[in-house]
């Protein structure tokens, strides 16, 4: 723990973003941060031109004590960029860093070379100028650091943020959609603070649990205020960590609709009370906040947290980074409900959402097996003792593991060794079809990018957009493991 209170410590701890579309004055006069939302490049309002800069600055998580940090046009996080299905946006992203760096754009549907994975490097001073075609349905993605080696520590700092496609169909819906008023981006991470500076752990520990740590920012604020209006509000959580998986709840066990996976929108909203995250997961829910009671965000222990302690972690255990990992609840954000101005988004969560085809089983050409393999001694060992492979091989840039040809419909069965491991699989979305041979579970439905897996799980993939000229990545979103060697790639052609 911090030598000092936490409590004490959060007035304005807002002051991280440059830009932000609302004030950040307590709202309350408690001493709490009120939640920062990142400003909004919306591309059609910029001429279909976005210019990301990677830069290296100061931030002041707590008065007065700051820390090193990365951010995309600002110290910490990135802008909230917003893209609509059918356009063409023109993106240059400067590397002003003294590291090269990588911008993925995770969940976005493009062709390999446009992918930002490990093989399109940025190096320092250079510019990076894809154009990317989009033309996928509305969802909430996730852009962040992808270079081989450095993404844990480069994501830690900060070079993440979110990503948002439009479209008319979601349009028509009628869903909450005013830009951090009643649609709320929340980035949810954990980070390690000494004396209320960020610090980056490392160590071998580290590289088999991942970095954790014993607070949770969102939005690069730790435990923020959301002033959000008395009615319904769509949050668009995305798991940023780099390890943890979240259990997310409301203090009052409230329920709340889940509307969209990673892939978009469900076919009907889902009432549930609890939600699991794991790192690289996004997942859009309506909450209704029309009685007016102030309410916050809880997570439970991390689905690995038990598994973690069997590994005897005596780094994870210890006083500094095993608080937030295994206490029963812990806040992630608290909203405190007020009247504003009426907006015209509806008053409940619709059942139906969109419609959409389910790729047919029967159509999977082929079967794949994936073995996310963790394992200490023989062939697995590696430079921190703890090896880090798929099907035993540790990734290597100049290897192609898979071959895929383009327009084919596949079945992967992917398993995970000790953990829970968060698969993603770069360039596809995916439904899954059983998971440890039962059918799925209720939140596996809809399509996917990134999905936990310890027992096999089967899943089924369109392979739609060619990587003949870079590959595309599948690997563990746990990133200190993806860095260690859970990674492959695959061409499609
Ligand atoms: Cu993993």
């Amino acid at each position: 723990m911090p030598s000092f209170g936490r409590r004490s410590l959060l007035v304005g701890g807002g002051l991280l973003l440059s830009a932000c579309s609302r004030p950040l004055a307590s709202a309350s006069g408690t001493a709490e941060a009120n939640l920062p939302i990142p400003p909004l490049l919306d591309a059609r309002q910029q001429g279909q031109v976005i210019n990301l800069r990677v830069q290296a600055g100061k931030t002041s998580f707590y008065p007065g004590r700051p820390s090193d940090t990365l951010g995309y046009n600002g110290s910490y996080l990135g802008p909230t960029l917003r893209v609509q299905r059918g356009d063409d946006v023109k993106l240059a992203v400067a590397n002003s860093l003294s590291a090269d760096t990588t911008v993925h754009w995770h969940g976005l549907l493009i062709p390999g070379e446009l992918d930002g994975g490990p093989h399109q490097v940025i190096a320092p001073g250079a510019t990076w100028r894809p154009t990317l075609p989009i033309r996928q349905p509305a969802a909430t993605l996730f852009y962040h650091s992808h270079v081989h080696g450095l993404t844990a520590e480069q994501v830690y700092r900060g070079l993440a943020g979110v990503l948002l496609v439009t479209d008319e169909e979601e349009r028509g819906l009628g869903l909450p959609s005013e830009y951090g008023i009643d649609d709320l981006p929340l980035v949810i991470q954990d980070r390690q603070f000494q004396d209320g500076r960020l610090v980056v752990p490392s160590g071998m520990m580290i590289a088999m649990q991942g970095r954790r740590g014993d607070t949770i920012l969102v939005n690069g604020a730790p435990n923020p205020l959301a002033a959000v209006p008395t009615r319904l509000v769509r949050l668009r959580l995305v798991n940023g960590s780099n390890a943890r998986i979240y259990d997310l709840s409301f203090s009052d066990r409230r329920s709340f609709h889940w509307i969209a996976a990673e892939g978009g929108l469900l076919e009907r909203a889902v009432e549930l009370q609890n939600l699991t995250l794991a790192p690289g997961q996004r997942a859009e829910v309506l909450v209704d906040f029309a009685d007016g009671r102030t309410v916050s965000l809880v997570t439970g222990p991390d689905a690995n947290a038990s598994m973690m302690g069997m590994m005897g972690g005596a780094g994870m255990m210890g006083s500094r980074s095993g608080a937030a990992a295994h206490s029963p609840t812990i806040t992630v954000l608290r909203f405190a409900p007020r009247p504003m101005a009426k907006s015209g988004a509806r008053a409940s969560a619709p059942d139906l959402l969109v419609p959409r085809v389910r790729p047919d089983p029967a159509k999977a050409l082929r079967r794949r097996r994936l073995v996310l393999n963790m394992g200490m001694g023989g062939m697995m060992r590696s430079r921190g003792g703890m090896a880090m492979a798929i099907n035993g091989k540790p990734f290597d840039m100049g290897r192609i593991d898979e071959r895929v040809r383009l327009g084919d419909m596949e079945i992967w069965e992917v398993s995970g060794q000790m953990l829970n491991h968060p698969i993603h699989i770069h360039g596809v979305h995916f439904d899954v079809l059983r998971r440890g041979g039962e059918r799925p579970d209720l939140l596996d439905q809809g399509a996917r990018d990134t999905i936990l897996v310890k027992e096999p799980v089967e899943l089924l993939i369109r392979f739609d957009q060619p990587a003949s000229t870079a590959p595309f990545m599948y690997h563990c979103h746990i990133l200190e493991h993806e860095d260690s060697g859970m990674m492959g790639q695959f061409t499609v052609s």
